[in-house]
């Protein structure tokens, strides 16, 4: 494992090298989800660190049009070193046009792409300098924001305070989960995670797993918990607030709503212990696995304080195509601040929109089709459902979207669907 780590951070110090002896302009793309935001702040910060003078943009994802209009740029020389984060290993193979003018970097966790003759042969090109722990055979958990902080670690050790922004993308990339009673960022992010606790940019505590710590009131983050599930409160305001009266926990206080963070650690005490007697009386057989790590950032106010609230704050505004607000808020930049919540506020109604577009819809019809069984199947947020996939598929539903936004995340495109009496089923084979 050691040895796979090392060669993978030996290129990432070959990148690190052409950025370093690199005098002109550097084009920079990176993914547009909550992992490419952060990928795209930790390469922003070092390369103004540097002083290197670069260009930066977002995309959904590489076809072959940006590609070739990528290599037209290239060709007219306004550029010669390209670097792709979170974003480019699934293309690798197509690249060619550019890294015939240009040469590239990607900084990436996604799967490689092939060499078409060799099938079992990862892509490579003189020109192509691929960072992603799957070409070195690492397969632990790591986001793109991960990857890009190793380059951006090998490019300069001081880097190693962006490590909070590695740990923001993996939990927006769902890269959180269980070991044991343990519930926390898996894999090459609990090394990373390291990294940020004595930079001194993330503080990890142990707290009740709940949504919202900073912004949410907490009687909707109690009715809204899933996992930990709550019985009897889990889907049921009402009960929530009736809850939380016989604790004796106000939900306000004057005229705004508490969240978890304003409840005294006597309150959170009562609540935590609430919530593990009713998992008993409902005979759940892990009453107390409602723990995990919290990761704090000490630097950031308010709701931006919390890794699991700012990845949800970044997504949003990446998915409505405002990712350098959130690129800004990740570097510190407090005059964005504003319009993030505004984002996210307009990205919360679009959803909102969406929800209540499925209720109204579903005794129609024309769109809902009940079975007694049936198996829901969700494409990846970029390349969708494989062609052979859909083939054995009843139904195909595409959630409508109103404006120009991209994909929704899959995890919303299922609770919509889940809302709803949609049923996309697949023939049996
Ligand atoms: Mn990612």
């Amino acid at each position: 494992m050691l040895e796979k780590l090392e060669l993978l951070v030996k290129e990432a110090h070959k990148a690190a090298d052409v950025i370093r002896g690199h005098r002109n302009l550097i084009r920079v793309i990176s993914h547009i989800d909550c992992d490419g935001v952060c990928s795209a702040a930790i390469i922003v910060r070092a390369l103004s660190k540097k002083r290197k003078m670069f260009h930066f943009s977002f995309a959904k994802y590489l076809n072959d049009e940006m590609i070739n209009w990528l290599a037209e740029e290239a060709k007219q020389g306004r550029w010669n070193l390209l670097i792709f984060t979170d974003l480019g290993s699934g293309a690798a193979a197509n690249l060619a046009p550019i890294l015939e003018y240009a040469k590239v970097i990607v900084a990436d966790h996604h799967m490689p792409s092939m060499n078409s003759e060799a099938e079992n042969d990862f892509y490579t090109h003189p020109n192509l300098i691929h960072v992603n722990p799957l070409l070195f055979g690492v397969k632990e958990d790591v986001s793109g924001s991960g990857m890009t902080y190793i380059l951006a670690r090998a490019l300069d050790p001081e880097n190693v305070v962006s490590g909070d922004l590695a740990i923001i993308g993996a939990i927006g990339d769902a890269q959180t989960g269980s070991i044991g009673d343990k519930w926390s960022v898996l894999g090459l992010n609990q090394e990373i995670l390291k990294d940020a606790e004595t930079a001194g940019s993330l503080r990890v505590m142990k707290s009740i797993r709940l949504w919202g710590r900073y912004s949410r009131p907490i009687h909707k983050a109690l009715e809204l918990s899933i996992d930990p599930y709550i019985p009897g409160i889990t889907g049921n305001e009402s009960a929530a607030v009736q809850f939380l009266t016989e604790l004796n926990i106000p939900v306000k206080t004057n005229s705004s709503w508490r969240s978890l963070s304003d409840l005294t650690k006597e309150e959170q005490q009562r609540l935590v212990s609430a919530i593990i007697i009713e998992r008993l009386r409902h005979h759940d057989p892990n009453p107390t696995q409602i723990f995990g790590d919290v990761y704090e950032l000490p630097h950031q106010t308010g709701e931006f304080r919390d890794a699991q609230e700012f990845a949800t704050i970044a997504n949003a505004c990446g998915k409505s195509l405002q990712g350098y607000l959130a690129v800004g808020a990740c570097l510190g930049d407090e005059d964005k601040i504003e319009r993030v919540r505004e984002t996210v506020a307009a990205y919360k109604k679009q959803i909102g929109l969406l929800v209540s577009w499925v209720d109204k819809n579903k005794d129609n019809t024309d769109v809902v089709r009940l079975t007694d069984n049936a198996a829901f199947v969700f494409g990846n947020e970029v390349r969708g459902l494989p062609l052979a996939i859909l083939k054995q598929c009843d139904a195909i539903a595409e959630i409508p979207m109103k404006g120009k936004k991209e994909s929704l995340n899959v995890s919303i495109a299922a609770g919509i669907t889940r809302r709803s009496k949609l049923t996309v089923t697949i023939a049996p084979v």
